[in-house]
């Protein structure tokens, strides 16, 4: 996989120095970028990536920020950047599976080019799933990524432990993935996952119901949370119980606060995705498609890094951790 990456990096950049571009055509290349949602420190992070590729290539990107991480607030601002008429192409986290469909085909109707990072639609499967025409999916391996949490889990608790998850909706595919990913792991390794709740993104919500049902079930031993949100509230409702410790947690995402709550042994352990190169890449494919080149891959998988109190502290890690 490195290999794939080197290679697409290598030939964008190559392309910059061979082509025959005139700076008039490079000044006007215009991408646009929608992430999930903002603030969120992994679309901050992304943003980073995002910028970064456009300074080293010369292109202009427009940000546009959905308020929540839902298709009412996300479809209208692409609609809008396809009615500019001087968008030349579109790096995007889609909200939802399935209704996030149809704007994103109109863009590219519209002839600009589609790169998803993070989420996908349809099934994730460009080359050959019901949605083919997004030139790639750039992002972590989801279901890998709970496989990874609820092991983690497993090997801590052993065998018939019950566990919990705090998800955050059906038909966001990240999420979906993370949760079958653990269960898939808990059914293997004899875990129960008692109960799935979904916070939709809100912090407090994710407490409130952590609290809740730590509360009802106290043989509960394990938790997941499948991303920043609702960790930040599962950590902060498992402080707030004194169950540090009793209760083994993995969560997902790695901002500053999910990093505090390793630190100070709330939870045991944070798995980093790469946001800042999900965004890198996604602009640099981009360039490498409207160059000509025919080898961008339809699905690049960006990665984990997994923090434990272990690794937590040494400084070659620290750039795991998502820009605050
Ligand atoms: O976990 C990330 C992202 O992968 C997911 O699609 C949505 O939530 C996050 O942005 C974290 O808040």
């Amino acid at each position: 996989m490195k290999k794939t990456i080197i290679l697409v990096l290598t030939l964008a950049l190559l392309s910059i120095a061979i082509l025959p571009i005139t700076s008039a055509q490079s000044d006007s290349y215009t991408i646009a970028f929608v992430p999930g949602v903002n603030p969120d420190p992994f679309y901050i992070t992304m943003s980073r990536g995002v910028n970064q590729a456009a300074s080293d290539m010369g292109v202009e990107v427009i940000q546009q920020d959905p308020e929540q991480f839902n298709v009412q607030f996300s479809v209208p601002i692409i609609e809008a950047l396809i009615a500019r008429g001087d968008i030349d192409a579109l790096v995007t986290a889609p909200n939802d599976k399935e209704q996030s469909i149809p704007v994103l085909q109109k863009a590219n109707d519209a002839g600009i080019p589609v790169i998803t990072v993070d989420t996908f639609i349809g099934d994730g499967d460009y080359a050959a799933g019901p949605v083919t025409f997004p030139l790639s999916y750039v992002g972590s391996d989801n279901v890998e990524g709970g496989r990874i949490a609820c092991n983690a889990l497993a090997d801590a608790l052993g065998e018939g432990a019950k566990i919990y998850i705090q998800n955050v909706r059906p038909g966001i595919s990240t999420t979906d993935q993370r949760e079958q990913g653990c269960v898939e792991a808990a059914a293997a390794r004899g875990l129960e996952v008692v109960r799935v709740d979904y916070n939709e993104n809100d912090a407090n919500t994710a407490q409130q119901q952590t609290a809740a049902v730590l509360q009802a079930n106290p043989d509960i031993t394990g938790m997941f949370a499948t991303n920043t949100f609702g960790a930040l509230g599962a950590g902060a409702a498992i402080q707030n119980a004194g169950l540090a410790g009793a209760v083994q947690v993995a969560l997902f995402d790695a901002s500053e606060e999910n990093i505090g709550y390793l630190r100070d042994g709330t939870v045991s352990i944070v798995i980093a995705q790469k946001p800042a190169d999900m965004g890198y890449l996604g602009v640099v494919m981009q360039m490498a498609n409207v160059r000509g080149y025919t080898s961008v891959p339809k699905r690049l998988p960006t990665g984990y890094f997994v923090f434990t109190s272990e690794n937590v502290d040494d400084p070659n890690n620290a750039k795991f951790i998502y820009t605050g």
